[in-house]
């Protein structure tokens, strides 16, 4: 009960500007989709059970007049069982089929089962960095930058430990693993300029081990690579 003192410290987590619920790109639109469409799933559950329990509470309270009754005994209601296994089996469908769907189609392939069409970048994260090398070999550490409206097909490498890539706006977490190269794409980003960063403890560097994504028009690309 004292660490009830401690709620407020929650406060400084408002200090961290990775901004999750603001998708830029059709991938994390999808994933927003999901937390907020099981959000509302689960506030119906959550608001039909405490108005009937609301209801019975006030219904069956403790009164004079009825100091004596006995309920009645029942002995199982078919109706009311079907009920209640059918509307719960029909929301857990209705929740599995996108969720299913969204996310075997967002899941990072092997790099080498990957059919790599789109704007390929390889991306090797490192104790405390990561480098971006675009496909003519631009290279540039701890900011990415990309053309809007196009697959952006990420080849994820590790140097070293366990990282986790992730851009809250366009897309992510994907775990970057050592040994074995990932391949995820995220879909259509929008112009802007996004942060990104590690999600995986990593060492002692971890919170710095941040990036910037940056989503330009294609010709804007195309001269970055150029250059
Ligand atoms: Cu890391």
């Amino acid at each position: 009960m004292k660490k009830i003192f401690l709620l407020p410290l929650l406060l400084f987590l408002t200090g961290c500007n990775i901004t999750v619920l603001d998708p830029k790109s059709d991938t994390a639109s999808e994933q927003a989709f999901l937390i907020e469409f099981s959000f509302w799933i689960m506030m119906f559950v959550v608001v039909t059970v405490f108005i009937l329990f609301t209801y019975f509470v006030i219904k069956y309270r403790y009164t004079e007049t009825r100091k004596h009754d006995l309920p009645q005994d029942v002995k199982g209601n078919i109706k009311l069982e079907i009920t209640w296994i059918t509307i719960p089996v029909l929301l857990l469908i209705v929740l599995a089929v996108p969720t299913l769907a969204i996310t075997y189609d967002q899941s990072p392939q092997w790099t080498e089962e990957s059919d790599q069409s789109g704007v390929v970048i390889d991306v090797v994260g490192k104790q405390f960095n990561w480098t971006f090398t675009h496909a003519n070999g631009t290279e540039e550490m701890d900011k990415l930058l990309i053309p809007e409206g196009e697959s952006i097909v990420l080849n994820l490498k590790s140097a070293d430990v366990i990282h986790s890539f992730w851009v809250p706006q366009l897309g992510g977490k994907v775990d970057v693993i050592p040994g074995k190269e990932l391949t995820y794409e995220i879909n259509n980003p929008k112009k802007g300029t996004y942060q990104g960063k590690c999600a995986e403890y990593c060492g002692l560097g971890h919170t710095d081990m941040t990036f910037e994504v940056k989503v330009v028009s294609k010709q804007a690309y195309e001269q970055y690579l150029q250059k």
